[in-house]
């Protein structure tokens, strides 16, 4: 039993939130001071300390509402393997860990504070037991990429390289059916952008070179896919896909939506960071046989949660299944904190579970 023994109730969650503006602000004043005493950010700049409070706010919201362990000491060793990776020193943590605390005594009631505190003493306590050493060890990038194919290794070393045009000439002539696309999406692509992602995490590539790989493979699917978008037989229903509010990750939504849509689904992609409001018009509108929901970070998962919540209280939408997958949901220990009718994992191909279903409805 790890976090899930404590509780955070309803008026000291709205408080908490209510003023995690002023907590971070007082957090980057004092930290501000704290690095230029001690230098605790290596050769970062003091925005990527800005940036890492606000994320670590909104990660501590979604673990308030979602009190998963699994979850929790994942990111914290994630955040800790990460940031030091990138130059921030060990001593960083352990001065910033207590501000949060001194800070949060100062600006929070009592009852607030008590609550909150419980999580970041569990942090302190998590912090001293994390390997890097042996993190380091089972990213080594040598060590995955000695199972992987030809192909993945010379698509990632020229995703590196960040070079376009090798890109499609090495993918172009390997992919002459639906099913080639299916295993380069999910079989090549994938597994090459879970590793620029830790490359970057390692601080191997810069966050640069990370966005230049993204989109070298945004452009790539659109080269490929365009092979048989003319071929597109519209026999199901349609679907709906987009990423959570404040989802900046779209390759995993994309790719789903152009599968989906040569599995012959009418499909409506919206990208990254829809606004929730104006999407839930357009379902209105259209009333889509199912809606999918990306969420790579789990900071976005509380507010899917309640905008599927919302959706759920509308009667004229009661025929729309709604299916979740991404990045965050195998974080999760459990996925029924969200009540969506399909949540898939990694493993699963939504391609396979959305035909089941569409066959299940129609009785084929
Ligand atoms: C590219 C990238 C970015 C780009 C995204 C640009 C874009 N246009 O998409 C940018 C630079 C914006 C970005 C930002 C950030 N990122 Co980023 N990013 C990545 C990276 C390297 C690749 C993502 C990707 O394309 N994956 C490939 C796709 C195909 O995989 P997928 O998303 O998992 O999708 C598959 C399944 O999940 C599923 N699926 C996806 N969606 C759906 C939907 C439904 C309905 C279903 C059924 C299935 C499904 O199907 C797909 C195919 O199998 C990942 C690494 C990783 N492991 O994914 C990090 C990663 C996700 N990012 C990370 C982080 C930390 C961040 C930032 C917080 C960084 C920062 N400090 O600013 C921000 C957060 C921004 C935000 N608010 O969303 C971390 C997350 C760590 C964690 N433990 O959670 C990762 C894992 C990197 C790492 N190893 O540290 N990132």
């Amino acid at each position: 039993m790890g976090i899930e023994k404590y509780y955070i109730d309803e008026d000291s969650l709205k408080e908490f939130n209510s003023k995690s503006d002023q907590l971070i602000e007082l957090m980057n004043k004092y930290m501000t001071d704290a690095n230029n005493r001690k230098n605790l950010i290596g050769n970062n700049s003091i925005d990527v300390m800005y940036d890492n409070h606000k994320h670590h706010i909104n990660f501590m919201k979604s673990i308030f509402v979602l009190r998963d362990s699994k979850m929790f000491n994942e990111i914290v060793e994630w955040a800790y393997f990460s940031y030091i990776s990138r130059g921030f020193d060990q001593s960083y943590f352990y001065v910033a860990i207590p501000m949060w605390i001194k800070i949060i005594k100062e600006i929070y009631s009592e009852k607030t504070a008590g609550e909150v505190t419980p999580y970041y003493n569990e942090i302190l306590s998590i912090l001293p037991r994390i390997d890097l050493e042996k993190i380091n060890t089972e990213k080594d990038h040598s060590k995955i990429e000695s199972s992987w194919s030809k192909l993945q290794k010379d698509l990632y070393q020229i995703l590196i390289k960040g070079d376009f045009r090798l890109a499609v000439n090495l993918t172009d002539n390997v992919v002459s059916d639906k099913e080639d696309l299916k295993n380069i999406y999910y079989g090549v692509l994938r597994p090459v952008m879970y590793e620029i992602g830790l490359s970057w995490e390692k601080g191997l590539i810069t966050t640069a070179q990370e966005h230049l790989a993204t989109s070298i493979v945004i452009r790539l699917m659109t080269t490929l896919y365009m092979k048989f978008f003319e071929l597109v037989d519209y026999t199901k229903g349609k679907f709906i896909m987009s990423a959570a509010q404040n989802e900046f990750h779209e390759v995993g939504a994309r790719m789903i939506s152009d599968l989906l849509e040569l599995d012959g689904w009418d499909v409506e992609y919206y990208g990254a960071n829809t606004p929730v409001d104006s999407l839930y018009d357009r379902l209105i509108s259209e009333k889509p046989d199912i809606l999918g929901i990306s969420v790579a970070m789990p900071f976005n998962l509380p507010n899917a949660i309640e905008f599927i919540k919302k959706i759920r209280e509308d009667d004229s939408l009661k025929d729309m299944k709604i299916m979740v997958g991404g990045y965050a949901v195998s974080n999760l220990s459990s996925r029924e904190v969200i009540p969506a009718d399909i949540v898939a994992g990694g493993n699963e191909d939504p391609i396979l579970l959305a035909e089941e279903w569409w066959n299940k409805k129609w009785k084929f």
